[in-house]
């Protein structure tokens, strides 16, 4: 594979080997630094969240529902005991991960996974004690409804707001009817809610019959990426269209976004879905056609990289790619691709302010991304 991707990319991609640890360094020129891109770790099977720690360690989920910790030198911890049951199917198992915002105190951090039932599954969100190697106290804060037996658009991204609400994103669980569109499921919402579970204070519909407290947003079809908005707090996200039509949007209180109703992607094999815009449902701020298959997104804000600061990094699954946005206000100015070569899967901040990108694999990698000195 090694090889293959060095005759594809080799216009672009330059092959060196880092001295000290033998591992593989890529090196990729982009518009406006040269990239390294160094493996942490591999060995991870479909790697979906990632947390740091205040010691250099990481936490990393794997999809087939496993937690381990990774430590600065890209060692792997046994499997972190005490989740509870995940159903570990098509696009679902355990997803995103994020630490309590106080977690230096209180070592609380939240995890979502694909939570069984007697009807099917469902994207839950647990919050848990992590103590050494175990998590205890779990206890299930968020599940969405109904449980059905589809496996795939689960949503999953874990953001936590300025006032320490956690925004969970959802997705339309293949379920196209209007569900997305009504208030009473989860299906193709965004969430706030406290840490313990009930709807955030300022949620739209807390008097609203036939409406879920919960419900911040609604109208997406699968949200895999989220993050806040280092100025504004808003809480942005993205999405996967249909076959095109992958979109970003500012995800606000009471907010139809369209879906299924209005996309920019059509059928898979061809053949509309709908249209493209109607009063009363938002457009997006950018959308991709064809689809990238967005996974992970943050706002570069470190110093490591000043050319990228105040930049939307998100993951391609589909093209491999890491795509940079450049941003003026609300509105994308620039968009460049740069070619990894692996489906990215998640995308952070490390707090050296490097780039951290976990690969969609059986054999899933970390990757760290600096800019060359
Ligand atoms: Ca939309």
């Amino acid at each position: 594979m090694k090889t293959l991707l060095k005759i594809i990319y080799a216009s672009t991609v330059l092959l060196a080997l880092h001295s000290v640890s033998q591992a593989q360094t890529l090196e990729i020129k982009t518009e406006k630094a040269i990239l390294q891109v160094e493996t942490v770790t591999d060995g991870l099977e479909n790697p979906w969240g990632l947390a740091f720690l205040a010691d250099g360690k990481m936490l990393v989920t794997e999809r087939a529902g496993r937690l381990r910790y990774v430590s600065a030198d890209g060692s792997l911890s046994e499997p972190i005991t005490g989740l509870p049951d995940i159903t570990v199917a098509g696009q679902g198992g355990l997803l995103d991960i994020i630490l309590h915002p106080r977690f230096a105190e209180n070592n609380q951090l939240f995890f979502s996974y694909n939570e069984p039932g007697q009807s099917g599954s469902s994207t839950a969100v647990a919050r848990a004690t992590l103590s050494g190697n175990t998590l205890t106290d779990v206890q299930v804060i968020f599940s969405a409804q109904p449980k059905i037996d589809t496996r795939h658009h689960f949503g999953g991204r874990l953001v936590f707001a300025a006032n320490g609400d956690l925004f969970i994103t959802l997705g339309d669980r293949g379920s196209r009817r209007d569900d997305a569109q009504t208030l009473n499921t989860h299906h193709g919402k965004v969430v706030r809610v406290q840490t313990d579970g009930r709807a955030s204070v300022l949620n739209p519909y807390l008097q609203r019959e036939n409406a879920l407290a919960d419900v911040w947003s609604y109208g997406h079809r699968n949200i895999q990426g989220a993050a806040l908005h280092p100025q504004t707090g808003q809480l942005w996200t993205h999405e996967h269209g249909p076959q095109g039509g992958d979109e970003i949007n500012i995800a606000q209180a009471d907010v139809n976004y369209g879906w299924p109703v209005i996309t920019y992607g059509e059928e898979y094999g061809g053949g509309k879905i709908g249209k493209t815009e109607q009063a009363g449902m938002m457009q997006p701020l950018h959308y991709w056609v064809p689809s990238i298959a967005p996974s992970g997104m943050t706002f570069y804000t470190a110093n490591l990289f000043k050319p990228w600061q105040q930049n939307l990094l998100v993951g391609s699954l589909k093209f491999g790619q890491l795509v940079r946005l450049e941003l003026k206000e609300d509105t994308v100015i620039h968009e460049e691709r740069i070619m990894i070569g692996q489906r990215i899967r998640d995308v952070r901040q490390g707090p050296d302010g490097a780039i951290y990108l976990l690969t969609d694999q059986k054999n899933g990698q970390i990757l760290r991304v600096t800019p060359k000195k």
